[in-house]
């Protein structure tokens, strides 16, 4: 036992919206992933829930995977704040979630990575304590009132990426940040500062990619882009306004695929246009060495720290932007690398969840919610 507890047997559930490693999942995928492999080094066992198709890139003796064929949930990021929860017919959330209640009696805790009502509203009529690390910042008004109330009445076992992301709920006690982690194995360190201009993310409205499209344009130079092209007619659009050549669409690719090409940039560029929960794509930027220049806003606001590992820039600022893009060599990228090492790896992450569990499973309810 490398860590300082004992043994945990704990469930863990991936979210309902598409198998690990379709890429729908988004940066819950990357998570999932890189935490099981932390918690196993820390000596825990581990059995993952997750929707037929799931891929785990490792195994371990301290690892059980169960598959559920079913049909996906609908992201909220697809649905209206106000839209009711819906449940497909033959869907894969209720079924995940049978499991997990059959199997509770023999393990310690459940960990639930899904940003969904059924598993939130479980917490309350469940023996065994489900955990929830959420995962956006609040998409749905049914998500932010369950969360609230589960906030009231288990306060511990709620979670966030960062304290911008947990801005966002109503919460009985100070949140609970873990962060993230990625796997340190995963990303090489590159010196080379004169390389293109990168951006990374699901191509969709809320990742703003259109205003790094504005100032590759400006700078006239390309830009490379990497991620799920989930919304085409958006990618149409942006071709259309700045033409063809400026983008270079090089598609949602495998680890070590996306942070060989990745490393190679002088600089990363993030735009978010919604209250991104913490940015898994700038972790991986600067696990390369790639400094980065994002928008003051959500958990990237919270995790570049301004002339150290990056540039922050006021949100929709393309001049501040251009600014900060033509002073990046300023930043040095061993920087990047070392805030990397020291805040994000799945080492430190999965040690941060683990205290977040052990505080959970010794609180006792009745004595120890505050007044
Ligand atoms: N929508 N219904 C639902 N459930 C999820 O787990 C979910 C989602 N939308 C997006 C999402 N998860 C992830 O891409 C983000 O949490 C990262």
């Amino acid at each position: 036992m490398k860590g300082t507890n004992k043994q945990l047997k704990l469930i863990l559930v991936s979210t309902p919206i598409g198998f690990l490693g379709s890429g729908k999942g988004g940066g819950v995928e990357l998570t999932i992933i890189s935490l099981m492999k932390g918690l196993i080094s820390l000596g825990h066992k581990i059995i993952l829930v997750a929707p037929k198709g799931s891929k785990v890139p490792f195994e371990s003796e301290n690892l059980e995977i169960r598959l559920i064929d079913g049909i996906d949930q609908p992201s909220w990021q697809h649905q209206k704040k106000t839209d009711p929860v819906l449940i497909p017919s033959n869907s894969v959330l209720p079924k995940l979630w049978e499991i997990v209640i059959n199997l509770a009696s023999q393990y310690d805790a459940v960990i639930n990575f899904a940003y969904d009502w059924l598993p939130l509203w479980l917490t309350k009529t469940q023996r065994i304590k489900i955990f929830h690390l959420i995962s956006m910042g609040n998409e749905s008004l049914v998500m932010k009132e369950i969360i609230t109330e589960i906030s009231q009445l288990f306060p511990f076992q709620l979670a966030f990426h960062t304290k911008r992301q947990s801005k966002d709920y109503l919460l009985n006690i100070d949140p609970i940040i873990v962060g993230n982690g990625f796997d340190m194995e995963n990303y090489v360190f590159n010196q080379n500062q004169n390389g293109p201009l990168g951006w990374a993310g699901r191509i969709a409205p809320e990742k703003g990619l259109e205003d790094a499209v504005k100032v590759a344009n400006y700078l006239d130079e390309k830009l490379l882009v990497w991620g799920l092209m989930e919304d085409n007619e958006y990618a149409t659009e942006i071709e259309n306004k700045f033409g063809k050549g400026i983008v270079d669409w090089k598609g949602f690719l495998p680890t070590n695929e996306f942070q060989k090409q990745l490393g190679k940039c002088r600089a990363f560029i993030n735009t978010p246009k919604w209250n991104e929960a913490y940015g898994n794509v700038i972790v991986e930027a600067m696990a390369c060495g790639v400094p980065v220049i994002a928008y003051d806003l959500g958990g990237p606001g919270e995790l570049i720290e301004d002339g150290y590992n990056g540039f922050l820039v006021q949100p929709n600022d393309i001049e501040g932007m251009i600014k900060a893009i033509q002073s990046v060599s300023k930043i040095k990228r061993r920087n990047c690398r070392d805030w990397f090492e020291s805040k994000a790896s799945n080492e430190v992450f999965a040690k941060r969840v683990e205290s977040w569990i052990n505080k959970g499973l010794n609180k006792n309810l009745l004595t120890d919610l505050p007044r």
